[in-house]
């Protein structure tokens, strides 16, 4: 017996099934490199589902943290409320897209800050209605899976779901639906199912993460600004996966010239403590009243400590350029891998800044889903020593998601390793 064997049995015995795991038990982390209980090193091309941008352990994020904990480590802000959540705020009202006055709520997780953002839109708005597209992923909690455009596994023998959420698809050119059809059926959805009077916000990722590393255009973006305009409907920006530099720019609306009127962040945003906020335009963030928004944990002290060195990391290591450097390493790479002979189950390779991702096929001319070769080189990558996250409506989507801060001589072994894993996953499926 292992440990890593010995612990998978006790997790089995004692956790609830539903919390699916990864067959691999964490002892130590060190930026890009991560060691299970057995002592085995892997390059960790998760980073927490893009939470450690500034890699595991980042030494300034540690000092801060450190240096909190000496002071306090929790008073609940609505009791006590201290300087560095003020700070924090005043920071996120700066780097985030949007030349107008704006304001900032601290919460813990994803799912709460899209869950608060869309509180402020209907406060603001007096409506109840959502829309968010197909394949998107907003989070676990009640109203996050109604949102979450996907039904297994996360809606499905979960119960009626909140009313008024409604899905347009998100344009992906790659699956046959393009730019101008996703908008012209949106449009068509606000003629026919429902009255934009009637809708609050419209939430959408400028890159989808859970779905697929689905790259919104920027077109559509601005588009959707536009329509949100005409009809008073709040535009929310899901930044939870794609946001923290991690597309290149520190937001990935950053890329489409137009400005969302509400953001949320999390992840990233305090590189590995559990923190997310809701940053925008200050009318919207406070048309909830006193005692409208909150929570005993939000905007914890010692969470607040991290993102505040992150925000420092992000700008003194100039981590948006990193992330340019680190996408064009990995797209050239897989895009001479997907030329070569043999490799017509790499169907797309797609990718903006450091959030990259190869769409896997039966061939390319079917262009059918093979989700079982994925889950294949997943594995052959495990055994290998580097841990890579699938993703994908289809199940078929491999996501590079190294931590921005990783070393060019470990990014290249990783990639080494990523080829020999699709190899020998190749050669097992022929
Ligand atoms: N919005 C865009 O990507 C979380 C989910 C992992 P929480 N994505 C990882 C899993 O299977 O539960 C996510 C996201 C976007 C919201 C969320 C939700 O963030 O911090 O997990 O609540």
């Amino acid at each position: 017996m292992t440990a890593t064997s010995t612990l998978a049995a006790r997790k089995t015995a004692a956790v609830a099934r539903g919390v699916a795991t990864r067959g691999i038990f964490a002892a130590r982390a060190e930026n890009a490199e991560l060691w299970d209980a057995d002592g085995r090193r892997f390059l960790d091309f998760a980073a927490g589902i893009a939470v450690n941008n500034t890699g595991h352990r980042h030494p300034r994020v540690m000092a801060a943290v450190a240096a909190q904990a000496q002071a306090f480590t929790h008073t609940c802000f609505h009791v006590a409320p201290y300087e560095s959540y003020v700070a924090l705020a005043e920071r996120l009202n700066a780097v985030t897209p949007g030349d107008f006055a704006k304001k900032t709520m601290l919460v813990t997780t994803g799912a709460e800050a899209v869950e608060n953002a869309i509180k402020m839109a209907r406060a603001h708005t007096g409506r109840s209605g959502v829309i968010a597209f197909t394949g998107a992923f907003h989070g676990r909690t009640l109203l996050g899976m109604a949102l979450t455009g996907k039904v297994a596994p996360y809606k499905k023998g979960f119960g009626a779901m909140p009313p008024e959420v409604l899905h347009a698809p998100f344009p992906n050119a790659f699956h046959g639906v393009t730019e101008g059809e996703a908008l012209r059926t949106l449009e068509g959805m606000l003629a026919a199912s429902v009255d934009p009077e009637r809708i609050a916000a419209m939430i959408i990722e400028p890159v989808q993460g859970e779905g697929g590393f689905n790259i919104a255009p920027p077109g559509f973006l601005r588009a959707l600004r536009a329509l949100c305009d005409r009809h008073g409907i709040v535009l929310i920006a899901d930044e939870v996966q794609a946001g923290m530099a991690r597309t290149g720019r520190m937001f990935g609306f950053d890329h489409s010239g137009v400005a969302p009127d509400l953001v949320t962040m999390a992840k990233g945003l305090a590189g590995g403590f559990p923190l997310s906020a809701v940053t925008g335009r200050a009318e919207i963030v406070d048309a909830a009243g006193p005692g409208g928004l909150g929570g005993t944990y939000a905007g914890n002290p010692i969470a607040v400590a991290a993102a505040s060195a992150v925000l420092d990391v992000i700008a003194d290591e100039d981590l948006c350029a990193r992330a340019e450097q680190i996408g064009a390493v990995i797209r050239a790479r897989l895009t001479a891998l997907a030329a070569r002979q043999g490799m017509d189950c790499i169907g797309d390779v797609r990718g903006i800044g450091a959030m990259n991702a190869l769409e896997l096929v039966t061939d390319r001319a079917s262009n059918a889903p093979d989700a079982p070769l994925t889950a294949r080189i997943v594995a052959e990558a495990e055994a290998r020593g580097l841990i890579l996250l699938s993703c994908g409506t289809r199940y078929n989507v491999i996501r590079l998601l190294p931590p921005l801060t990783i070393p060019m001589d470990q990014l290249a072994e990783a990639l080494d390793l990523l080829e020999a894993s699709i190899e020998a996953a190749v050669m097992h499926a022929a």
